[in-house]
């Protein structure tokens, strides 16, 4: 399966997932810095303090990059580090880290993709009402000033936000992310509404001042909905189940993405959610609504399901699945059928901005062999390769993630890397899934997948 000609391919990771604290390096604290303090939160009392010492060794990280023939880096800025009251005094040694970090990526002829926000809410904004305070939006839109006036000779990719779907839904409603806040749906609307108005203010922000054309999105993620068949009754169940709103929690694809997409809130949601819906001031649907290049997506998985005679959409059984090991199911039919549907809804070319898996691997013998994620990655991208030779226009191709790292509320205990971190010596080892993925990127596509005896015996 071959991709398009400039196809792009990547690897992603975040600032608090890989670099190390902020606070040692002169920024401020997150509010995942502080939600690590509190015990039972995270597995293992794990925090991001050292992470992957990234902000330290990242010169050799990138030479890893590099060595890997990646196009593209989806990394994000940490605001504390940046500002570490989240406004006011910027904190130089924090920016000069991303400088030194885009030079080093041009100079590996790999593109910066920065993203201004992957979770990592400065605490003192925090403590002033965090996304609660309409003002946060334009908090965000300085510190996006900040960050455009310093690195947009050099940076041309980015992502305002990503996946608002899971920092308002488990951070600030089921609380089970920083800032550990199980709030009442109503107040939850309205954090999901002014994290909505940043994003707009910092398309404006970064279209007014950026010295080269930006290319500029978002990132998204929700609970998916494929068809159990090609009827396409069911096909047509599954694309409204989608954007369909029928519960009250974030979890869903169009809450977020029709704002910014369409400039409405979805009428269903609308309808449902009435009772706690904040004040939507005059003009903030237009200041949310900014044009936008492409749509980001991050998936993972899906579920299957089919058409009832109520024109309703049923879940068949999912057990037949393989799971990863942060129990996901692996359905890489999801690459197929998401891209097709966002498409049809905002028809706006889509990359895939995060798809991965964790897997338990270990180094033996100076060697990972984490086949599962070979066969997992492949199976994924040839059903994307389908999608696209459907005529769905997708640019890229972002794995989650390059280096194991911190996962939330999971701690270390699960690894998404294609390279595996060691994290008592901090070494680096490139797993087999980053040799596989060096030689799709080489050949700009893929074959369907064979485990790993077949593939040497034909190679
Ligand atoms: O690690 C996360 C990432 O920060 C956001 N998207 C999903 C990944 C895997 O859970």
């Amino acid at each position: 399966m071959k991709f398009p000609p400039g196809f792009i391919w990547g690897a992603a990771t975040s600032s608090y997932q890989i670099e190390g604290a902020a606070y040692h390096g002169g920024g401020g604290h997150s509010i995942w810095d502080m939600f690590g303090r509190h015990e039972g939160r995270i597995i293992n009392g794990d925090t991001g303090e050292w992470a992957c010492d990234h902000v330290n060794r990242y010169a050799e990280d990138v030479v890893l990059m590099a060595d890997l023939g990646l196009q593209a880096y989806r990394f994000s800025v940490s605001w504390p580090r940046v500002l570490p009251a989240g406004v006011g005094t910027i904190n130089q040694r924090g920016l000069d880290f991303y400088d030194r970090l885009v030079d080093a990526l041009l100079a590996n002829n790999i593109e910066p993709w920065l993203t201004l926000f992957h979770w990592d809410f400065p605490h003192e904004l925090y403590c002033r009402g965090g996304w609660l305070n309409r003002a946060s939006a334009d908090w965000f839109a300085d510190f996006t000033q900040i960050i455009v006036a310093r690195l947009s000779d050099r940076v041309t990719h980015w992502c305002t936000l990503n996946e608002p779907q899971v920092y308002i839904g488990l951070g600030h409603h089921q609380g089970s992310h920083a800032p550990g806040m199980p709030m009442a749906f109503g107040e939850a609307l309205r954090a999901a509404h002014n994290t909505l108005l940043a994003h707009g203010k910092a398309v404006q922000v970064i279209r007014a001042g950026a010295h080269k054309a930006p290319v500029i999105s978002a990132s998204h993620a929700g609970n998916f909905f494929m068809p159990a068949g090609d009827n396409p009754v069911d096909i047509e169940a599954a694309r409204a189940r989608n954007f369909a709103i029928g519960e009250k929690n974030f979890f869903n694809n169009s809450w977020f993405s029709d704002p910014m997409v369409l400039g409405n809130y979805p009428e269903d949601g609308l309808e449902l959610f009435a009772a706690d819906m904040p004040e939507i001031r005059a003009g903030d649907m237009a200041t949310i609504c900014q044009p936008l290049d492409y749509f980001g997506a991050n998936i993972y998985w899906g579920r299957y399901g089919r058409a009832t005679r109520e024109q309703d959409f049923e879940l068949v059984e999912a057990e037949r699945f393989a799971r990863t090991d942060l129990d996901w199911p692996v359905t890489p039919e999801v690459l197929y059928w998401a891209p097709k549907f966002y498409h049809q809804r905002y028809a706006l070319p889509l990359v895939v901005t995060e798809n991965g898996m964790a897997n338990a691997d270990a180094v033996t013998d100076g060697m990972v062999d984490d086949e599962a994620r070979i066969e997992f990655m492949n199976r994924y991208l040839y059903e994307y390769g389908r999608a696209i030779a459907d005529g769905v226009p997708c640019l890229g191709y972002i794995t989650w993630s390059l280096l194991d790292n911190f996962e939330w509320a999971e701690g270390y205990a699960k690894r998404f890397g294609i390279i595996h971190v060691d994290y008592p010596t901090q070494q680096r080892t490139l797993k087999q899934s980053a040799h596989w993925y060096r030689a799709v990127i080489a050949d700009n596509a893929v074959s369907q997948y064979q485990p790993a005896r077949q593939r040497m015996a034909s190679a």
